[in-house]
Parts: structure tokens; C-alpha cells; sequence
């Protein structure tokens, strides 16, 4: 009986830590809504639908910067930092096609219904 409290011990020590993780994950799952990943030069997806309304976040995982551009310039980022993040509002209905200006291969397309 000697070892009980040793025991409750390494409990803590073994499950404190991971009884926090919840909290900790709570910030990331906050990010709801339609997003875009911006990774290895490419928009994922690279054809998102929403809904008129709905603010759309693209998340550059990159580690260097990109733009998110419309064709049609309805919307124009600015260069977004790496490991940065910018939202558009999708307010008027229609077919976006757009890229990035800095990297001329990468093409995506937001549909807002
Ligand atoms: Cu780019």
C-alpha cells in the first residue's frame, strides 16, 4: 500500500500533460468555415463551393509568401506571409477563377453559390 501514492504520482505525470491537450486543440478547431490550404505551391482544395455569405479563409502553410488573386480582381489578397491566413466574404454569387502573382502556376476557383 506503500506505492499508492507513488503510483498517483506517475498518474498525474502520465495523464496530466494529455488531459490539457483537449484545451490547447480547442484554438485550431475555433477556425470553422471554409478554408483553402495553401501547401507545396498549391490551393487545396483547388475548386471550393460555398455559400453566398460564408467567409472563406486560405491558410498559407507555405514557407515563403503567395497571393490570392481573382482573375477578374473581385478579391486580391496582398501577399500573405507564410504561415499566415486571409478571409475573403463571399458576398455576390458567381464563378471565381484566381491565383497566385507570384507563382503563375497556381490556379484555384471559388464558386459561391
Ligand atoms: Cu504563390
Amino acid at each position: 500500500m506503500r506505492c499508492g501514492p507513488l503510483l498517483a504520482l506517475i498518474g498525474l505525470a502520465a495523464f496530466g500533460p494529455a488531459a490539457a491537450a483537449p484545451a490547447a486543440a480547442a484554438a485550431p478547431a475555433a477556425v470553422a468555415g471554409p478554408t483553402v490550404v495553401i501547401e507545396a505551391m498549391r490551393f487545396e482544395p483547388a475548386v471550393l463551393t460555398v455559400r453566398r455569405g460564408e467567409r472563406v479563409v486560405w491558410v498559407n502553410r507555405d514557407l515563403f509568401p503567395h497571393t490570392v488573386t481573382a482573375t477578374g480582381k473581385a478579391f486580391d489578397s496582398g501577399e500573405i506571409a507564410a504561415g499566415a491566413s486571409w478571409s475573403f466574404l463571399a458576398r455576390k454569387r458567381g464563378s471565381y477563377a484566381y491565383g497566385c502573382t507570384l507563382h503563375p502556376t497556381m490556379k484555384g476557383q471559388l464558386i459561391v453559390r
